[in-house]
């Protein structure tokens, strides 16, 4: 079942979230939930609190040519427990903050450690967007949010232009 996305401000987004402490099925659901939400949306992540749940799940996907095989990943408890000292510049977005993008510098590297869809452990080495979004996405789960990295001024402008969309889209 697709899932409403929040949209900046909204306090949720703000949170840091609990860790998940027991895989149950309905939090197997919620991950599919979140993997039909991101991509009818579409986009390359999405973290639970963006739909309004706090707790420590993420989803991505950023295989985005046509005809490559995607990958689904589902991660509870994501951690990064190394990153590099070789930064990359990334323009991102984000979908509870649509239609603004702006560049943020984050670690090329980044080792990631969390627990799959079938409860087990597991790690990787994410490099380019998949180590862009993966951090996009943790950020989340600690309520902080890719405007955050920007000026206070330009984050200003985007929150008001967000509460903006949000009084339309309340209208209509
Ligand atoms: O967390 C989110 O809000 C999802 C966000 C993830 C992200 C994008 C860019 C850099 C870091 C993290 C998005 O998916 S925004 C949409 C987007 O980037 C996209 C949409 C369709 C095709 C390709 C990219
Ligand atoms: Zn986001």
């Amino acid at each position: 079942m697709k899932r409403t996305i929040l949209i900046h401000p909204d306090p949720r987004l703000k949170k840091v979230c609990t860790p998940v402490t027991d895989l149950s099925d309905d939090l197997r659901q919620l991950a599919d939930d979140m993997l039909e939400t991101m991509y009818d949306a579409p986009g390359i992540g999405l973290a639970a609190p963006q739909i309004g749940v706090l707790e420590r799940l993420i989803v991505l996907d950023c295989i985005k040519e046509e005809g490559e095989t995607p990958r689904p990943m589902v991660m509870f408890n994501p951690q990064v427990v190394a990153s590099s000292e070789e930064t990359n510049v990334y323009e991102e977005g984000c979908l509870s903050i649509p239609e603004q993008f702006a560049e943020v510098t984050r670690p090329k590297l980044v080792d990631v450690e969390w627990i799959d869809r079938d409860g087990n452990p597991q790690s990787e080495t994410f490099d380019g967007l998949w180590a862009t979004c993966v951090q996009h996405e943790i950020d989340h789960l600690n309520g902080k949010l890719f405007i955050d990295y920007l000026k206070p001024l330009k984050r200003q402008m985007i929150t008001r232009k967000m509460q903006k969309l949000k009084r339309e889209r309340a209208r209509a």
